[in-house]
C-alpha cells in the first residue's frame, strides 16, 4: 500500500493504474449492447462513464497540468455532467464502445508522459501540482465513477457478470461485542489541512466541540432492520419525518431496494443472483428517510457528521485526529472491506484490526453510513480547483454519508472523506448506524475517565 512518505508521482501512477484496471473490468465484463444501454434512469450508460473519465482526465491532466493542446475538446460538452442529467445521456452523440476505449487509452498515454515530467514535490508553488494533488484528484474521480458503474451493474437485470469471493466470516468475538460504545465529549479536530489529496470539502482542519454520545459498535444489520419491517415500521407515520412519510407512500417503500419476499423469508437480488438476506450483514440500499425512521423506532437517532468523524478519528490518548480509525496507515485488507475485493458488506463485527479507539468497528468500508447532517462547507472553505466538485451542492438538499463502502477504492476513502446524496437515494451502497445522547447520570459517571 502506498504511504504518505512514498514519492507522490509513484503513488499517483499506482492509483491511476489501479482505477483503470477496475474501469476496464467494469466495462469489459458486459456486452456492447449492455455498455450503451441505460439500465436505470438514475444512471448513465456505462459507455458515458467511461468516456467521461477520459474527458475529465484530458481536461485536468493533459491540458491543465500538462499544458498540452486538447485531444478532443469537442467532447467537453457531451461529457459535462452538469449540461445533461443522467436520464438524458443516452440521447447524446456518445462515442461508441471502441471509440471510447481508444479515447481513454490515448488520454492515459499522454497523462503518463505528463506525470513523468511533472514536479510533484510537496512544496511546489502551484497548489494543483503540490504533492501530485491533481493526479490524486483524477485517480479519485475515476475511482468514484468505478463505484457509480458498480451501482449500474447492480441495477442491471440478467445473469451475473461480476464475481468476487465472499468476505471472511465474522471473528469469534463479533457476537459478544457491546451494542454501543462511548465516545467521550470535548473538542476534536475535524477535517484536514495536511492530507495531500484531500478534496476541497474536507478542508480546512478546525476544532469542533462534541458532547459525549453513544454510538452503535457496528452498522445496523439486516436482522435488526427486519425487526423494524416486521413491527410495521413502514406503515406507521410516527417514525418518519413528514417528507419521509410522504416519500414512503409515494414511492411505495416496504423494504430496502433489491429485497423481495420468498414465502415467509426476505431475499435480495445482488449482481445478478437472488439469495436469502444474510442476517448478520450490515443493511444496504436504504435511503436517508429509512435510516432516520429506523433510528427513531429504535429510540435512537442518526449520528451527526461531526460525531461520526470524532468516533472515526479522535484518539483520546493523544487528543489527535488520525487519518483512519486504526491510525495513520493506508487501508489494508485487514482493516476494511474496500476496493471491490468483495461485492457485498462483511458480517457485522468484522475487521477488529480496523477498530477505532472507542471500539467501534467497520466505520471505514462495508457500507456508506448516512449521517443526520446536511452537506455544508467547513468554516474557511474555499472551492478548489472547481466549484462543481462540492460548492454547488452545499445546502439542505443533500445529506452527508461517511466511511465508504465495499465498492469504494481506498484512494477515495479516509476519515475525513465526505460523500453526499439526496435523502431518497437507495441505489448507492448505503447503510447506517445509530447514536444516542449520554444521559445526565451516565455523564457524571464517565466524566473522570474522559477528561
Ligand atoms: C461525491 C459521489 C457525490 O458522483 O456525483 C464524480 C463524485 N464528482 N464526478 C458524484 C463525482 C464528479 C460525486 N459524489
Ligand atoms: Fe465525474
Amino acid at each position: 500500500a502506498a504511504g504518505r512518505q512514498e514519492d507522490p508521482a509513484a503513488r499517483a501512477r499506482a492509483a491511476l493504474e489501479a482505477a483503470r484496471r477496475r474501469t476496464t473490468l467494469l466495462t469489459d465484463s458486459v456486452t456492447e449492447e449492455d455498455l450503451v444501454a441505460q439500465h436505470s434512469p438514475l444512471m448513465s450508460p456505462l459507455v458515458w462513464d467511461l468516456a467521461h473519465i477520459g474527458n475529465q482526465e484530458e481536461l485536468w491532466l493533459v491540458r491543465e497540468a500538462g499544458g498540452r493542446p486538447g485531444i478532443r475538446p469537442d467532447l467537453d460538452s457531451v461529457y459535462d455532467a452538469f449540461q445533461t442529467p443522467r436520464k438524458d445521456r443516452p440521447a447524446l452523440p456518445l462515442l461508441g464502445p471502441a471509440e471510447a476505449r481508444a479515447y481513454v487509452a490515448e488520454v492515459r498515454a499522454q497523462t503518463l508522459e505528463v506525470l513523468a515530467a511533472a514536479d510533484t514535490s510537496p512544496d511546489h508553488p502551484e497548489r494543483l501540482l503540490a504533492g501530485g494533488f491533481v493526479f490524486g484528484m483524477l485517480a479519485q474521480h475515476e475511482a468514484q465513477h468505478d463505484e457509480t458503474m458498480l451501482a449500474t451493474h447492480q441495477l442491471r437485470r440478467g445473469p451475473a457478470v461480476l464475481h468476487a469471493p465472499a468476505p471472511p466470516p465474522a471473528p469469534a468475538d463479533a457476537a459478544s461485542l457491546p451494542a454501543e460504545v462511548l465516545v467521550p465529549g470535548g473538542p476534536f479536530t475535524m477535517g484536514t489541512s495536511s492530507e495531500p489529496w484531500a478534496l476541497d470539502n474536507e478542508l480546512p482542519a478546525h476544532q469542533v466541540e462534541v458532547a459525549p454520545f453513544w454510538l452503535d459498535t457496528v452498522p445496523v444489520t439486516n436482522a435488526r432492520y427486519q425487526e423494524f419491517i416486521a413491527a410495521g415500521g413502514y406503515s406507521d407515520p410516527q417514525w418518519w419525518t413528514p417528507e419521509g412519510w410522504r416519500h414512503v407512500q409515494d414511492a411505495g417503500l416496504q423494504a430496502p431496494l433489491f429485497w423481495s419476499r420468498d414465502g415467509d423469508a426476505w431475499v435480495r437480488r445482488r449482481f445478478g443472483t437472488v439469495e436469502p438476506v444474510p442476517a448478520d450483514e450490515p443493511v444496504l440500499h436504504v435511503c436517508w428517510y429509512e435510516a432516520d425512521a429506523y433510528a427513531r423506532w429504535a429510540g435512537r437517532r442518526l449520528p451527526t457528521e461531526a460525531e461520526w468523524e470524532k468516533a472515526a478519528r479522535h484518539d483520546p490518548a493523544t487528543g489527535r485526529s488520525r487519518r483512519y480509525p486504526w491510525g495513520d496507515a493506508d487501508p489494508g485488507p485487514e482493516h476494511a472491506n474496500l476496493g471491490q475485493r468483495h461485492l457485498q458488506p462483511a458480517p457485522a463485527g468484522s475487521y477488529p484490526a480496523g477498530a477505532a479507539p472507542s471500539g467501534a468497528r467497520q466505520l471505514i468500508g462495508d457500507v456508506w453510513e448516512w449521517t443526520a447532517s446536511d452537506f455544508s462547507p467547513y468554516p474557511g472553505f474555499a472551492a478548489f480547483p472547481y466549484k462543481e466538485y462540492s460548492d454547488v451542492f452545499f445546502g439542505p438538499d443533500y445529506k452527508v454519508l461517511r466511511g465508504g463502502a465495499f465498492g469504494v477504492d481506498p484512494v477515495a476513502c479516509r476519515g475525513t472523506f465526505r460523500n453526499w446524496d439526496y435523502p431518497i437515494r437507495r441505489q448507492i451502497f448505503a447503510g447506517f448506524r445509530t447514536a444516542r445522547d449520554v444521559t445526565a447520570s451516565e455523564n457524571t459517571g464517565s466524566a473522570e475517565h474522559t477528561e
